[in-house]
């Protein structure tokens, strides 16, 4: 055999049948979009359904993506001419196609006014973002911009040159402003709850602090619609590029993977013409709100409880921690019995059948999705995943036992330490404060959960001061430091009510 060769558009036309091409031309296309954070998530979503589009019916709508941070996926896909795989992982095969509708990558910290420049072009219609949730720069006790926020004081300061993704768009839609005066439909594709409205308000917020006519002219000519976006995509891993090589003898460093499952759920609200989105299955609604908040507590909720309480089982990846009955039955029972109670879920959303469905998806072995991943940044996702089901429940004296167990567990992971006394890489923006929680409080639940309850970035003062929480958790958090979370989780699926 030939030594495989690197993925390019001239080796895409000599590639063997067990890889799907895009369907098209992709340099017969130009661009349209931009996307802000071109992560592995946009790569496996977004871009795939406008992918279809392009192959469906063509049009001017290949994106240009922006890292915000390192140059790692322009090193990935510039010498790729933009082409890249996405390995659809169904648990026995995997069906490998490539991706033509990103036609390039720029690095902002490299080039800050390129980007500026692009976003500015009348030629893009439409802005998409997968910035994760910290890179919103959102105050979590006031719900508006984090004015202290490092990258915010420098953007207000330095507009010409910004650093965060707020910057770059206020500081393109101000050319835009005083150009062309084109509008622009800039959609948040992040696990945020309300991810439109907190963008606009984010961004009006900068804008009024830089100028209230260009805040105006926002708010009358730019569209936010609110997204649900679903599909698991774990991050990439050395095992599955050299799958790929063995499959198909080329090299591709942009490879990411998914499960076969992808939903986009976009609130009809567009100031601008877009991608026939609709004809390849995204779903057009007038209201997202209710699908979100589902997806936000039944699925991010429990899958942020199995990465807390699975890692510190022991447990790399999420479809081990399923394997374990008592793990499985807990994120069943967190679903079925906490998170749906909490719901007023749309007439066509079933919840029972959605857990199923879930669990299911939780248990595909080919995916290899660690808990780490999922565990990172959770300051930033506790709110919406497992806050909002414990408050709801609490106020209409509903069960949220299995909640209270999984914000314990992520009090005992970002402490620091595993339960064989090893370092938790813990990846968080208040990693050093939790850490400094841990060590002032020693192994005592009291105080710990005292002290972590007060950090007002994730807990609310209501919160902090419900006693029959504060208690609860106590008693989750003692567990789980005497006991381990293996039989923790077990005591709680033998005494839990049926
Ligand atoms: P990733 O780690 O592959 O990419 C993250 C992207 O966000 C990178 O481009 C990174 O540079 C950028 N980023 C990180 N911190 C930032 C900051 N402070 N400011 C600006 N940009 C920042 O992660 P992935 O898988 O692409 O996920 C990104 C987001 O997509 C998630 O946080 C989530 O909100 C959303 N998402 C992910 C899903 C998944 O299964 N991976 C599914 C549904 C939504
Ligand atoms: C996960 C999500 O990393 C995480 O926090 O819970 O990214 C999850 O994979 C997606 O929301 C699925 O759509």
């Amino acid at each position: 055999m030939t030594p495989p060769i690197r993925l390019t558009s001239t080796s895409l036309a000599h590639c063997p049948s067990s890889l799907h091409g895009p369907g098209y031309n992709p340099s017969a296309y130009g661009v349209g979009m931009v996307h802000l954070g071109i992560g592995a998530f946009h790569r496996a979503h977004q871009a795939e359904f406008t992918n279809r589009v392009l192959a469906k019916y063509g049009g001017d709508w290949r994106s240009v993506g922006v890292s915000l941070r390192s140059g790692a996926v322009r090193d990935q896909l510039s010498p790729q001419d933009g082409l890249y795989t996405l390995a659809v992982k169904n648990g026995v095969v995997t069906a490998y196609s490539v991706i033509g509708s990103v036609a390039d990558v720029l690095v902002a910290p490299e080039n800050p006014q390129a980007v500026v420049e692009l976003l500015s072009d009348e030629k893009i219609k439409i802005v998409t973002l997968t910035i994760t949730e910290k890179g919103y720069c959102q105050d979590p006790s006031t719900n508006r911009l984090n004015l202290s926020h490092p990258f915010i004081q420098h953007d207000l300061a330095n507009l010409n040159h910004p650093k965060s993704a707020l910057g770059f768009l206020v500081a393109a839609l101000k050319v835009r402003f005083q150009t062309h005066q084109q509008p622009l439909t800039i959609i948040s594709c992040d696990n945020l709850p309300s991810n439109g409205r907190v963008l606009e308000a984010l961004l009006l917020q900068f804008a009024e602090n830089t100028d209230p006519a260009l805040a105006r002219w926002i708010k009358d000519n730019i569209a936010f619609p609110e997204t649900m976006v679903d599909r698991i995509v774990p991050a990439t891993l050395v095992e599955d590029r050299a799958e790929f090589t063995n499959a198909t003898n080329l090299i591709d460093e942009g490879l990411v993977k998914g499960e076969p499952f992808s939903q986009w759920l976009i609130e009809d609200k567009f100031a601008t013409p877009h991608p026939e989105w609709q004809h390849v299955g995204v779903q057009f609604v007038a209201d997202v709100q209710p699908y979100e908040e589902a997806k936000l507590r039944m699925l991010n909720g429990s899958h942020s409880a199995l990465a807390y309480l699975g890692y510190l089982a022991g447990y790399t990846f999420i479809h081990e921690t399923m394997a374990n009955p008592d793990f499985n039955g807990f994120a069943d029972h967190l679903m079925r019995r906490e998170a749906a109670p909490s719901l007023t879920p749309p007439k066509e959303l079933d919840l029972e059948f959605y857990a199923g469905e879930l669990k299911a998806r939780y248990e595909n072995a080919a995916l290899q999705h660690k808990t780490h991943q999922i565990a990172m940044d959770g300051s930033q996702k506790l709110p919406q995943r497992l806050l909002g089901i414990i408050r709801h429940n609490l106020k209409n004296d509903l069960s949220y036992t299995a909640c209270c167990l999984a914000v314990a567990a992520w009090m005992r992971y970002v402490m620091g330490t595993d339960e064989q006394g090893k370092p938790i890489d813990v990846q968080d923006p208040l990693a050093e404060k939790f850490k400094k929680i841990a060590l002032q409080n020693g192994n005592d639940p009291q105080k710990l959960v005292a002290s972590y309850l007060a950090v007002r970035e994730v807990f609310t003062e209501d919160m902090q001061h419900q006693t029959a929480f504060r208690e609860k958790l106590v008693l989750c958090l003692g567990q789980l430091l005497t006991d381990g979370s293996k039989k923790t989780v077990a005591d709680f699926m033998q005494k839990r009510k049926p």
